[in-house]
């Protein structure tokens, strides 16, 4: 797969290129980088690609005629593109569409940004405008980089033998169930029985359970009308033993975890209240 990326700072791109993962990809030809600089296509002696907003305001605007120069020597050099212009102000990233991408067959053109902005104009050459969240950078390479960096792991080869992007948990819509490497036991904290018990039916279901209850409580939006009505509403009548099993189970983790934080809470509340009595008693002499 082949990604180019407009941009007025190449080195940026290209020392990002050069690690790990990423470089091994390059490496074996199953990953195509390259570069195109706006400011080859400025034909004043100063090389200028921005110049100042009409109507005023603060800061530059990035000239039309040199992005856009750029961007249709882009599209010659790869004319089965997508043409992505990094903004904040374009749909948000998350992996659905980084597997939309990934599996689209097409090539990927990144139109990276600097000072206030593009002018207007240059998104008549922009298939699309992607944001990778609601926060604000000074340049679009580090977005680009991002998103080229999460589709890359899909194609088959750039991740080890054993590992698949389309295994991971948020392809599976949940978070990350707990990881564990030796020792067995580390300054007090265990691994887990059932991860060494060589059962992997039950590590399944356990790793499971966990990634059902940690996206509960950190990110229950991800979770499924179903998935919420297992965890919260009680079981069908009707449903397997060993699939009951799997819910009563969560469900009392679940509880067992709400308590834990409830009892939090609690020791929180009454140390604070002792501050404030001893505070108090202090101001009184
Ligand atoms: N967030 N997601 C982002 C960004 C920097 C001014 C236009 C983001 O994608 N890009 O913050 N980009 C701006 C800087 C010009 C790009």
């Amino acid at each position: 797969m082949k990604f180019l990326f407009v941009t007025l700072f190449p080195e940026q791109i290209e020392q990002a290129a050069n690690h790990s993962i990423i470089q091994r990809a390059v490496n074996k030809g199953l990953v195509e980088i390259s570069c195109i600089n706006p400011r080859e296509f400025t034909h004043d002696v100063h090389r200028t690609v921005d110049d100042t907003p009409f109507g005023g305001g603060a800061g530059m605007v990035l000239k039309p005629e040199p992005m856009v120069a750029a961007i249709r020597k882009a599209k010659e050099q790869l004319p089965n593109a997508r043409v992505i212009a990094m903004c904040p102000g374009g749909r948000t990233l998350k992996q659905s569409i980084v597997e939309e991408y990934a599996h689209c067959g097409q090539d990927f053109i990144f139109v990276c940004g600097h000072y206030e902005g593009f002018d207007e104009r240059i998104f008549n050459w922009v298939d699309e405008k992607l944001s990778i969240g609601d926060y604000v950078l000074t340049g679009g390479e580090m977005p680009a980089l991002i998103v080229m960096d999460a589709i890359a792991r899909f194609i088959p080869g750039v991740l080890g033998k054993l590992v698949s992007a389309e295994e991971d948990s948020f392809s599976t819509g949940l978070l990350e169930y707990p990881q564990y490497t030796r020792p067995v036991s580390f300054e007090g904290l265990e691994v887990p029985e059932v991860l060494r018990s060589g059962n992997h039916a039950l590590i399944a279901s356990w790793r499971l359970q966990e990634s059902l209850k940690a996206t509960y409580f950190l990110r229950p939006d991800l979770l499924t009308e179903e998935q919420l009505r297992f965890i919260e509403k009680p079981l069908p009548y009707k449903m397997k033993k060993s699939q009951r099993k799997f819910w009563e189970e969560l469900r009392s983790k679940i509880a067992a975890a709400k308590a834990e934080l409830a009892a939090q809470a609690e020791v929180d509340a009454s140390k604070e209240l002792q501050e404030i009595a001893a505070k108090e008693d202090e101001m009184n002499g």
